[in-house]
């Protein structure tokens, strides 16, 4: 009897100390990620006019202080050529009534664009925003898009993000955006900046640093108080962080929202 119980009392240690070292390696582990992935704050170094009419849902730069942007909102969906400096909608693509438009990114002289609850999207001419092609595509829904100059990357508001052959719209692969080994749903508008996908999270107001090879959030992108302060200015009925751009040549980033009066110029800061 004293010898069994000498047993279970060293296995019954042994198992204590096997399972606080398993949960601290796994407690290392989780603050390890969560520790190295870094954490920016923003500082708005220019404000522009922003049509408070734009529910705006694709966004990016063209060169020349020249915005492409795609609105959504049935009946009152468009895709339109923006000047940056004054807001003014230079050229407007009124879309059909049924459709809402979504993602937006530009591939040389041509505008590609997808369509919320549907899986099918338009290619436009951007000179004009003359409507050239209709074409389907294989994600759930039509969300994000943008471009690296080869292929297309989409979101379509789950955690999935997917890289699509601009010619055939064939899935060419996809990854699970994860963070902590947590699934990062609701990606919404994209952008390709430095070899990286921006992706708004839809109501946050954060954005998403991935990485286009195998998913991982490379940082988190923190920025509550632009809304913030348009609702204490009294903008009430704006909606949610949304689009970002990219000016690749002057290295500017730009930022807006669905209804909201102005866009953003911004410059990151490490906090963490
Ligand atoms: N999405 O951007 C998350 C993909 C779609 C948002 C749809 C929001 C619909 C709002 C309808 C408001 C009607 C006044």
């Amino acid at each position: 009897y004293r010898k069994t119980s000498v047993i279970f009392s060293v296995l019954l240690i042994l198992s204590v100390f096997g399972l606080l070292g398993v949960s601290s390696n796994m407690w290392r582990n989780l603050k390890h990620d969560a520790v190295s992935t870094p954490v920016y704050s923003i500082e708005v170094v220019n404000e522009f006019p922003h049509d408070p009419q734009a529910f705006t849902q694709g966004l990016l730069y063209a060169g020349n202080d020249i915005l492409f942007e795609s609105t959504g909102l049935n009946r009152r969906s468009s895709v339109r050529q923006v000047a940056l400096r004054t807001g003014k909608v230079e050229v407007l693509h009124e879309m059909d009534d049924s459709d809402f438009g979504e993602g937006l990114t530009l591939i040389d002289e041509r505008l590609f664009q997808v369509i919320w609850l549907k899986k099918t999207g338009y290619i436009y001419d951007r000179n004009n925003l003359n409507k050239l092609v209709k074409f389907t595509h294989q994600m759930t829904d039509g969300w994000g898009l943008a471009t690296d100059g080869k292929v297309l990357f989409g979101s379509d508001g789950t955690s999935t993000l997917y890289k699509i052959n601009p010619q055939t719209f064939k899935v060419i692969n996809k990854g699970i955006v994860k963070f902590n080994g947590h699934e990062v749903h609701n990606l919404n508008e994209l952008e390709f900046i430095n070899g990286e996908i921006w992706a708004n999270v839809w109501q946050t107001d954060c954005i998403a640093r991935i990485s286009p090879e195998g998913g991982s959030v490379l940082g988190w992108i923190l920025l509550p108080n632009l809304r913030k302060e348009l609702i204490a200015a009294g903008n009430s009925g704006i909606d949610v962080l949304n689009g970002i751009a990219w000016d690749s040549n002057n290295s500017r980033i730009f930022v807006t929202g669905k209804l909201w009066p102005k866009l953003y110029q911004i410059k990151l800061h490490p906090i963490k």
